[in-house]
């Protein structure tokens, strides 16, 4: 509940940017076609247990052979900008030479993109590394960060003409953390610091990309990061504090200040001195002039935010979000030298996610981000929530929690806003319902409802509703009494 205060109308800038987003992955389908070859999904997925449901992405939403007709619908739903990625195993699939074939499906998408309006925000990498890169070491390998500039550089040539605005990385802790230390997503690997060396990679391939991008041209330049408010359970327990301090540490300032200050926090260098890879200090992997090319200045700061965290450092069983679903229901935190740190429930809404419904959050992220690091204009690259939603006799999805969160998030965005934070943009997760990772088909985020039976779309009521904030650019006034 929003509480008794009347919840006034607000109005965003004029130009302010209503997006939607989705990731390859995660809708495209057509694993096998047109010269594509194994990501690291593909093949993680089709381990068994790895998925919820041992889901996997073969056929996912079929957006591969759909994408003109998505594209309609996203223009009819107001779009005015849409976040997508392109799939690195069908622009290089071996990491070898370009595939024609595959990079044409992105030509074909911006071009339709562009017909019907909708500027093109384009994500280079969402997680779907070629198979034979991680097979050589993935992301601990540091040849990759080279590949990956290889790759960046043939999707510019055949796109810089008409993109404006290219991110390197979405969410490199997810990649790093929940890859390489905690083993939830692909590659599944359950290495402790072997996420930190991944980080540092990942940081390392947005650099280059970003140096590399930068001198052939490309106007806007960035990357997405996932980042926290961390709350102590008991702000007067030193434990506690100790446990909020590592996980903004290894959440936030792990990737903020690389690229903002051109080096690692000293407190998460302390916190994991002794992690070794490969029998030598982490930290090893970490050479003389990185951090120049980390820190290369970029236009544009990608936020992603679902819920903050309320922190502990003590074994907790009343947890919620990551570690919630462990049989023990004790969290065993992904982050590595930081495993003991719990995430306890604060008795908020949840989402179909088990996620926290929690506005003031972002908020705070906002304000924290403005006072912390340098001012560049900020986009919600990603914010949004899953429910159980069904089609109803009528064929209509009726989904009013999507819409209170929306609603509540938004108004959140528009007070950083009011109060000086450089926010340009909200791409709402996701356009359509699709592939949640290691929840498979089983959570719903988007939009646009999918029946995976028949490929039916049929926009859900938060759509029209979003479509309505598109077009208006505000929210409306309401009682708060959520009806
Ligand atoms: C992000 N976690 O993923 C991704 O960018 C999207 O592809 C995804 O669909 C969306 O958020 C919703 O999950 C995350 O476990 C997946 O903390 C898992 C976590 C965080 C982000």
């Amino acid at each position: 509940t929003t509480g008794a205060v009347p919840a006034t109308r607000v109005s965003f800038p004029h130009d302010f940017v209503w997006g939607m987003a989705t990731a390859s992955y995660q809708i495209e389908g057509a694993v096998a076609e047109d010269g594509r070859t194994p990501s690291i999904w593909d093949t993680f997925s089709h381990l068994p247990g790895a998925v919820l449901n041992d889901d996997n992405g073969d056929v996912a939403c079929e957006h591969y052979h759909r994408m003109p007709a998505d594209v309609a619908l996203l223009a009819d739903l107001g779009a005015t900008s849409y976040r997508f990625s392109v799939a690195w195993p069908r622009v290089r699939p071996d990491a070898g030479p370009v595939n024609a074939a595959g990079l044409a499906f992105y030509d074909r998408l911006v071009d339709e993109l562009l017909s019907h309006g909708i500027a093109p925000w384009l994500t280079l990498y969402h997680w779907d590394l070629p198979q034979v890169l991680e097979d050589a070491g993935g992301w601990t390998n540091r040849d990759t960060a080279h590949r990956f500039v290889e790759y960046a550089v043939s999707v510019h040539e055949a796109l810089g003409d008409r993109v404006p605005t290219w991110t390197t990385l979405n969410e490199p802790w997810c990649s790093a953390f929940l890859g390489y230390s905690a083993g939830h997503h692909a590659p599944g690997r359950q290495e402790g610091a072997a996420g930190l060396v991944a980080g540092h990679h990942l940081l390392l391939a947005h650099g280059l990309a970003t140096r590399e991008l930068r001198d052939r041209g490309a106007d806007r330049l960035g990357l997405s990061l996932n980042l926290t408010v961390p709350d102590p359970s008991d702000p007067s327990d030193p434990v506690d504090v100790d446990a909020a301090r590592r996980i903004d540490g290894l959440h936030n300032r792990f990737f903020l200040d690389p690229i903002f200050r051109g080096s690692y926090p000293s407190d998460v260098l302390e916190d994991t001195a002794a992690l070794t890879w490969q029998d030598r200090p982490w930290l090893d992997v970490v050479r003389d002039g990185d951090l120049d090319v980390i820190s290369a200045p970029i236009d544009v700061l990608g936020v992603n935010y679902y819920h903050g965290n309320e922190v502990s450092g003590h074994p907790r069983t009343d947890v919620v979000g990551i570690g919630a679903d462990h049989p023990a229901r004790v969290a065993l935190s992904p982050f590595p030298g930081s495993e003991h740190v719990t995430f306890p429930s604060r008795g908020l809404p949840l989402t179909d996610m088990g996620w926290e419904i929690q506005p003031d959050g972002l908020h705070r992220l906002l304000r924290r981000l403005h006072d912390d690091y340098p001012h560049l204009p900020i986009h919600l690259t990603e914010t949004g929530a899953a429910f159980d939603d069904r089609l109803d006799d009528e064929g209509r999805v009726h989904d009013p929690d999507r819409i209170a969160f929306l609603d509540a998030y938004l108004r959140a965005v528009h007070q950083a806003i009011e109060e000086g934070v450089d926010v340009r943009g909200f791409f709402q997760w996701s356009f359509c319902d699709n592939f949640e990772w290691a929840f498979g088909y089983a959570k719903r985020f988007g939009l646009v409802h999918v029946d995976y039976a028949t490929q039916r779309r049929t926009p859900k009521s938060s759509a029209y509703w979003y479509a309505d904030l598109a077009r208006t650019g505000s929210l409306p006034a309401h009682d708060g009494s959520g009806g």
